[in-house]
């Protein structure tokens, strides 16, 4: 009963957050249908055992604090992060020599003599030459009295509450461990309870790579105090807290130095909250102590309301989408053995499931008021991790953020927009000293001190458009719900980078094009003299180029200002190297039809299909030829390769409207080969961007809205021929319902989320439709639905 009163408060709790959104509910009979979806198929991690390895643990997260739960038994172990945990401190990476040889380079790459302008790009790199690693907070540790006999083991993790759970029968007494981040209350909360009184007994203690001390303080508080880091030479500039209270109900606590203990106690409560000083890039002046002091107190006076609040405010966001795909009885099964099975069974609830765990996943990586999602999103156990797990900008982080405005999630984007506004300034130095110009340049990485010079090597690291893709990701924002205060802000980006280019671009001699120079198709190595990767205006710059300019056109015409750079900008957008179709009928990757000699013929990255997916420049409707040179590049590149790569090339099959191929990938996408037990992406080894590809595949196939239609149904595969998808957004501020039988569309409704009337045009296969939809703010309803014919109804 207690349980069934709580997912009333919290159902009734997240409709009322949106009032429209209650209202439009309501009306369109859709609150009983969600309701009865989370009762049906509750979408659930689960597994049979404790976790071993870190990518078998479940992750949480409230956007800026984060856990992965091991559930074991004798020991529960929390491995923690805290967003803004990295080394180092504010530093100028700025490398002055580099425009002494920007000329040179210039010369030598359209002069065909790549290697030896690579070589000396090396002049142009940043010092140091590696950037500042995330790093882990430690752990906390729980160990309970070993028991004798264990059964009935279950660990699992409710996408539907954001919840981990552990429960077993030890010794005859069943024991219940609920574990939740909260976002609305800044604290990891662990609930232990058992069937039996003066049952729970355990130890609380923490431990660190990081240069930190723990003390137990008062009677029930463990803080563990540190001080980050130095790396590759900056030294560390910040400091730490994480601070930890446990609450007993019954039974007894004792302290020790380091850490508490807890004996025969009925239930307890551990609270747990973290800060560093971190204020921004070049503000490391914030108090931890106060901090976590502040949140643990105001978390305690919530008591037994936090849960309540958590599941409130996640499934404001989390409920906002819903997709059935179909069950069978493989989804009885643990996850471990469902991903293990999914190439080869039918199991469609798992790719729902997968679905929505990138969508779970944003949630919690990606809060306003954080930091964005990086190469782990929030979820690290090193201090030396992969690529440093911070933003790799020439692919990985604008893919974190790919599902975020199709799947309904838009205020996830909100630490991405601040970011890029932060690289504006950084970046003004680096235009600034590297290459003399004005506006502001990112190239491949960045991180949470937010350097933008050339890093790792010239091969990957000289190249200039990374701030100007992260650009394109603002700019889908905006498109998304037409909010012109949210273009205003962005607009100073859009210029800046602009003038970047303005500067910047020069003719090649060939054809007078404008090009990038120097620069690189990122990480592909191409056959020109030398074997390089440097070379001058790769296709993928030109297609970025092309849409930074549009979009900074279109602003300014939108926001009425700048009609002289405008018209500057519209010039040199004509002048941009154009699409080139190669002679194997491929879309080119380089300005020379050099791609059926590169060195790596099935290179993970495909940067020059950027044209097809993400933007919109290559449609097989608008631009058949070039679609037609699209899908040619993608059948010589190959189906399969790293997480994030394979997730690429599923959303680009999408647009190319055929989805029994992108079912077929991923078939390997969620397999154990790139897919570990917890579902986390592997690159191998673990990256996150094969999660956030992977969901915003899924919505492609089923929605899509370049071009100024909303197309249903796009890339259905034959493997889902009945199904429903409810809440997902498209370009335009329109939010999206769509069911289907036998593979034929049944019922679609739009809704009109604009606070102004908007015409909205529809296509499913052959068929189109046009409808006026009346402001979301009008007293009348602001959403048609229609048939399986595209004939609406009121
Ligand atoms: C790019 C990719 C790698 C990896 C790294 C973080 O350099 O080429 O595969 O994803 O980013």
């Amino acid at each position: 009963m207690d349980s069934f009163k709580h997912e009333f408060a919290f159902i009734l709790s997240s409709v009322m957050f949106n009032r429209f959104r209650f209202v439009t509910a309501l009306s369109a009979l859709w609150l009983p249908l969600c309701v009865r979806a989370e009762t049906v198929q509750p979408l659930l991690l689960w597994y049979r055992q404790p976790a071993v390895k870190w990518v078998e643990a479940l992750p949480l997260g409230n956007g800026r604090l984060g856990a992965m739960v091991f559930g074991g038994v004798p020991q529960e172990r929390l491995q923690l992060n805290e967003d803004t945990l990295y080394a180092g401190g504010p530093y100028d990476p700025d490398n002055p020599g580099a425009l002494a040889v920007l000329p040179e380079v210039r010369r030598l790459i359209f002069a065909g003599q790549y290697s030896q302008a690579q070589s000396l790009a090396s002049n142009m790199m940043a010092h140091p030459l590696r950037q500042m690693p995330y790093e882990t907070l430690g752990d906390l540790l729980l160990t309970f009295p070993e028991a004798h006999s264990v059964t009935n083991y279950r660990r699992e993790l409710s996408l539907g509450t954001a919840i981990a759970d552990v429960s077993y029968t030890a010794d005859g007494v069943s024991f219940d461990r609920e574990i939740f981040c909260s976002a609305p209350d800044n604290v990891i909360v662990v609930r232990l309870s058992a069937n039996k009184p003066h049952s729970i007994s355990f130890t609380c203690a923490m431990k660190s790579p990081q240069k930190a001390t723990v003390q137990s303080v008062g009677s029930n508080t463990l803080v563990m105090a540190g001080t980050n880091g130095a790396a590759q030479g900056i030294q560390g500039a910040l400091t730490f807290q994480t601070r930890t209270v446990v609450l007993q109900k019954g039974g007894t606590i004792t302290r020790s130095p380091d850490s508490l203990s807890v004996a025969g106690a009925n239930s307890a409560t551990v609270l747990i909250a973290a800060a560093t000083s971190y204020r921004n890039y070049h503000d490391v002046s914030d108090n931890p102590q106060k901090l976590t002091e502040t949140f643990i107190q105001k978390a305690i006076e919530k008591d037994t309301l936090l849960r309540m609040r958590h599941v409130a405010d996640y499934q404001r966001l989390f409920n906002r989408v819903s997709l059935d795909l179909g069950t069978s009885p493989a989804a009885d099964l643990p996850t471990d053995e469902r991903i293990k099975n999914f190439p080869d069974g039918n199991d469609p609830a798992l790719a729902a499931l997968y679905f929505q765990f990138g969508r779970y996943l944003l949630i919690c990586s990606s809060r306003p008021g954080g930091q964005p999602a990086n190469l782990q999103g929030l979820w690290n156990e090193s201090m030396t991790p992969p690529w440093e797990s911070k933003y790799t900008i020439n692919i990985n982080t604008e893919m974190n953020y790919w599902p975020a405005e199709t799947c309904n999630l838009a205020e996830c984007v909100d630490p991405l927009t601040e970011m890029v506004l932060d690289l504006t300034q950084t970046g003004a130095r680096t235009a600034q000293v590297m290459y003399g110009a004005g506006g502001w340049v990112a190239h491949h990485n960045t991180d949470l001190w937010r350097a933008t010079a050339p890093v790792d090597n010239a091969k990957a690291g000289v190249w200039p458009t990374g701030g100007a893709w992260l650009c394109q990701n603002l700019w889908e924002h905006y498109l998304f719900d037409n909010n012109t205060n949210y273009l205003a802000k962005i607009y100073p980006a859009l210029k800046g980078a602009s003038q970047f280019f303005l500067d910047t671009l020069v003719p090649e001699p060939t054809h007078g094009w404008l090009v990038t120079c120097p620069s690189v198709s990122p990480e592909n190595t191409h056959p020109g003299p030398g074997k390089a990767s440097m070379c001058a205006g790769p296709s993928m710059d030109m297609e970025i180029l092309r849409d930074l300019f549009a979009n900074l056109a279109r602003a300014s015409e939108i926001l009425g200002c700048d009609a002289d750079f405008r018209a500057r900008v519209t010039a040199d957008r004509e002048r941009l190297a154009p699409l080139q179709i190669g002679k194997a009928g491929q879309l080119q990757e380089w300005l020379q039809d050099w791609d059926m000699e590169a060195p790596e013929i099935h290179h993970r990255h495909v940067s020059h299909l950027y044209a097809l997916y993400p933007s919109d420049q290559i449609d097989a409707g608008a631009t058949p030829a070039l679609a037609a040179a699209a899908k040619k590049s993608l059948e010589i590149r190959g189906d399969q390769a790293t997480g994030w790569a394979t997730a690429w090339r599923m959303n680009l099959w999408a647009r190319l409207r055929d989805g029994d191929h992108v079912y077929e990938i991923l078939r390997f996408l969620l397999s154990p080969q790139r897919t570990y037990p917890d579902m986390f992406d592997a690159h191998p080894p673990f990256q996150i961007d094969g999660n956030f590809g992977g969901t915003s595949a899924i919505a492609e196939m089923l929605l899509q809205s370049q071009g100024g239609e909303l197309e249903l149904l796009p890339a259905l595969p034959k493997a889902w021929p009945d199904g429903s998808v409810r809440g997902l957004r498209a370009r335009g501020g329109f939010e999206v319902n769509i069911t289907w039988k036998n593979g034929r569309l049944t019922e679609a409704a739009v809704e009109n989320f604009n606070h102004a009337p908007a015409e909205c045009h529809l296509r499913y296969g052959q068929k189109t439709a046009s409808v006026h939809l009346v402001s979301h703010a009008s007293a009348a309803i602001p959403v048609v639905r229609f048939d399986g014919n595209l004939n609406p109804h009121r």
